[in-house]
């Protein structure tokens, strides 16, 4: 999906919400073990229910990968579902992934071509031979860690080098290396403040922001400091979505989570 038709939908829908499709077998209601899938069957009924209120879908490898060839199995189905039936959405494999280029370039063909993912996100850390693969693809993203959300990102990202934390550093060199067709930078809700001093530097680009909801990240302070001229942002939810119940009422539950999400994001629009 390119640049225009994302923020068309954001527009068109007056939702920035992405949906993390991060299933754990321990936490999905009882009844989904008897199934043969249990994992796509539940993600089926979490995509149904809240497709209306989001503009993307986030499934996090790690929690496919989890599972062996089975999970592969069912991250192959649940993408090829949302492709078929949602075919407007994002969609984002969550994988972190960023090697020598010719490993780079393996990567991008597994999650563009053969899953046909929209974007993937991108571990910097190996430097420019590692993410360049991953934007020779038309139409296609790298979400490229910028801040991140969790309590370790102070370990490297927040250093200082030359008196400029580390991850502005990064920000600023891999945005030279793509454009704002087809790069983006994950930045943490829970580092909103930070999103001024990241905005000088891109204010133009798109951000994945994970972090509101289980972690404690703030949707309105996200909007006041990462918000641009074309909203400018993708903020992922994704326990507090789809485990809003592990009962039956599982899914009607999501969808209030999400309904309600996506009201409060309609606030800050226009
Ligand atoms: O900085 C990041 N923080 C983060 O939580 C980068 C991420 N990709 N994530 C992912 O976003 C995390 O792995 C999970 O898939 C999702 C957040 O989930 P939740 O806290 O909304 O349940």
């Amino acid at each position: 999906m390119n640049r225009l038709k994302l923020i068309e939908q954001i527009k068109l829908k007056n939702t920035f919400l992405c949906v993390g499709l991060d299933p754990d077998v321990d936490k999905i209601p009882k009844h989904f073990l008897d199934e043969e899938d249990p994992i796509f069957e539940f993600n089926k009924e979490i995509i149904d229910a809240t497709a209306e209120y989001c503009i993307a879908f986030k499934p996090n490898t790690a929690f496919y990968e989890a599972y062996g060839l089975s999970g592969i199995g069912s991250l192959e189905k649940t993408i090829k579902y949302i492709k078929i039936n949602y075919p407007d959405h994002f969609l984002i494999a969550d994988a972190k992934r960023g090697d020598i280029g010719n490993t780079s370039t393996m990567y991008a063909k597994a999650f563009f071509k053969r899953l046909e993912t929209d974007a993937i996100t991108v571990a910097p850390y190996m430097g420019s031979d590692s993410v360049k693969p991953f934007l020779a693809f038309e139409n296609k993203w790298a979400i490229v860690l910028g801040l991140t959300s969790n309590e370790g990102s102070c370990d490297f990202q927040q250093l200082k080098i030359n008196d400029e934390e580390l991850y502005l550093n990064v920000i600023r060199k891999c945005a030279s290396w793509g454009t704002e067709d087809n790069m983006m930078f994950v930045v943490g809700a829970t580092k909103a403040q930070m999103m001024d001093d990241i905005r000088k530097i891109i204010p133009n680009h798109f951000l994945l922001v994970p972090g509101v909801g289980a972690q404690g990240g703030s949707l309105e302070e996200v909007c006041k400091h990462g918000m641009n001229k074309n909203v400018g942002l993708i903020v992922n939810v994704s326990r507090n979505i789809i485990f809003a119940s592990n009962g039956k009422d599982f899914a009607s539950k999501a969808a209030e989570e999400a309904k309600r999400i996506a009201n409060q994001m309609k606030t800050f629009l226009n």
